[in-house]
């Protein structure tokens, strides 16, 4: 998970945001079937809103024409796109072996509908009944969600593909591993792109303890092959890269509960290492529990809008979201193109400061989703600028600056007024902060 806050929230027996938030009623209908809300019900209208749009499935979208890409670069695996983002948070962690204290799984990080029934944060999420259906190669494109900061690549609804493929765990499985990896090597050629590797295994990236390292060694490097082949096929034609000015990508060793060896993967654009994938190979426990004891191979779970902003020049994930026909006429399915922007409003900042009540604690990610819900994509940035305990008092003092700007008009200082105004009210109802 991208953040790794561990949440005050529960610490706290002050009023929830929530019982003041729009969200009051006693149920909520998402994708015609009604669900009744608890407690720890903390998804907003505005999350809720992007549910049914599925922009990986429609035409002409840059994330759909990347999916199909994606997908014809692995034409003999099961290419899944229509499973439901509602899932229990079994589903979305204990399957995955996640311990019970992650931090993922806290309110401040993830959006619940209630105890029982969560919005997925990753693709990973179908993995045990993708492999407990029979399918030994597959990808699987979906919306996630996750309560993240706001800025220029995060936003809390974003979609991902999950890819994997297990085979035999055995000497003829192996053999077929080893053939493949000999078919990849032959085919990468690379040109203009520079790839920095990593060890398959290291001390700090094992092979499970009840794989045979040898094993696990192949299935690392299958994994990395193929996902080196679909890195070649997707970024070789990104205009500008050449033998002597390449597009750089980098392997770096990382941790998920459920892989190991794990590895994550940067491209470098716009000055910046971006991360767009992560992945590894398949716990035993998942294929365990999906009941192919028998298997082993390797998952990656990948970040579409990551790859898209490469691929099309896109420089803010907002975008993505556009309605705007000066955005979307501009892409054909089946083609990249380079985005061209149409002028850039103005942006307007707007700060606010306050004391937090003694018993409520403010999250950032709380702080986040009120000003989302609030101004929608109105909002392009929000920073935390200052933040202090008094040395008397005790009292913690915020302060944020929201950056407002409209991706398809021009935002004036008294709409950004009307916004901030909204902004405050609600944090002072919910939070009931002290403005400074
Ligand atoms: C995962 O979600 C793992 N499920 C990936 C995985 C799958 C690992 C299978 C091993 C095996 P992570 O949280 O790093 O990992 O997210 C994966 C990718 O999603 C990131 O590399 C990034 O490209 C994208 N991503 C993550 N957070 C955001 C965000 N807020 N906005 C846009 N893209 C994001
Ligand atoms: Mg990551």
């Amino acid at each position: 998970m991208q953040n790794l806050r561990f949440s005050r929230f529960f610490a706290f027996s002050g009023r929830r945001w929530q019982s003041t938030n729009a969200l009051k009623s006693e149920y909520l209908d998402i994708l015609g079937e009604r669900h009744a809300t608890d407690d720890i019900t903390n998804v907003t209208p505005a999350i809720l809103s992007k549910i049914p749009l599925r922009l990986h499935s429609q035409p002409n979208h840059p994330l759909s024409t990347l999916r199909s890409l994606i997908e014809s670069h692995f034409p003999d695996y099961a290419h899944l796109s229509s499973l439901s983002p509602l899932v229990t948070p079994f589903k979305n962690f204990d399957e995955l072996s996640f311990p019970k204290d992650h931090p993922g799984r806290a309110v401040t990080d993830s959006y619940y509908i209630n105890k029982g029934l969560m919005l997925r944060t990753h693709t990973s999420a179908h993995e045990v009944e993708v492999f407990a259906q029979g399918n030994t190669q597959w990808l699987l494109t979906a919306d996630v969600y996750r309560r993240d900061e706001i800025d220029g690549s995060h936003y809390p609804v974003f979609h991902q593909m999950e890819g994997a493929r297990i085979w035999s765990a055995d000497a003829s499985g192996m053999k077929e591993v080893e053939d493949d990896n000999e078919r990849l090597s032959s085919h990468l050629t690379r040109s203009n792109i520079a790839i920095e590797d990593v060890p398959h295994l290291s001390p700090a990236n094992p092979a499970q303890p009840m794989h045979d390292p040898r094993h696990s060694e192949l299935i690392a490097k299958n994994l990395k092959l193929s996902l080196n082949s679909m890195l070649l096929h997707l970024f070789g034609g990104v205009a500008g890269a050449t033998k002597e000015n390449p597009l750089r990508v980098r392997w770096i060793e990382t941790y998920f509960p459920f892989t190991s060896p794990s590895f994550e993967v940067e491209v470098f654009f716009g000055g910046k290492w971006l991360e767009i994938l992560g992945c590894g190979v398949v716990r035993q426990a998942t294929l365990d529990t999906a009941n192919v004891p028998h298997k082993i191979g390797w998952a990656f779970g990948l970040g579409l809008e990551r790859i898209a902003m490469v691929l099309y020049s896109i420089p803010d994930i907002r975008l993505f979201w556009s309605t705007d026909a000066r955005f979307l006429s501009q892409f054909k399915q089946g083609e990249i193109s380079k985005f061209k922007p149409y002028s850039k409003y103005p942006s307007c900042f707007k700060d606010v400061s306050f004391w937090t009540a003694q018993d409520i604690s403010v999250h950032e990610n709380d702080f986040c989703d009120l000003v989302r819900d609030v101004a929608g994509d109105l909002v392009e940035d929000v920073k935390k600028i200052d933040s202090f305990v008094h040395p008397k008092t005790n009292r913690t003092s915020l302060c944020y600056r929201i950056n407002y700007r409209s991706m398809d008009r021009s935002l004036s200082n008294e709409e950004a007024n009307v916004v901030q105004q909204e902004v405050v009210s609600r944090l002072k109802e919910q939070f009931r902060v002290e403005i400074r």
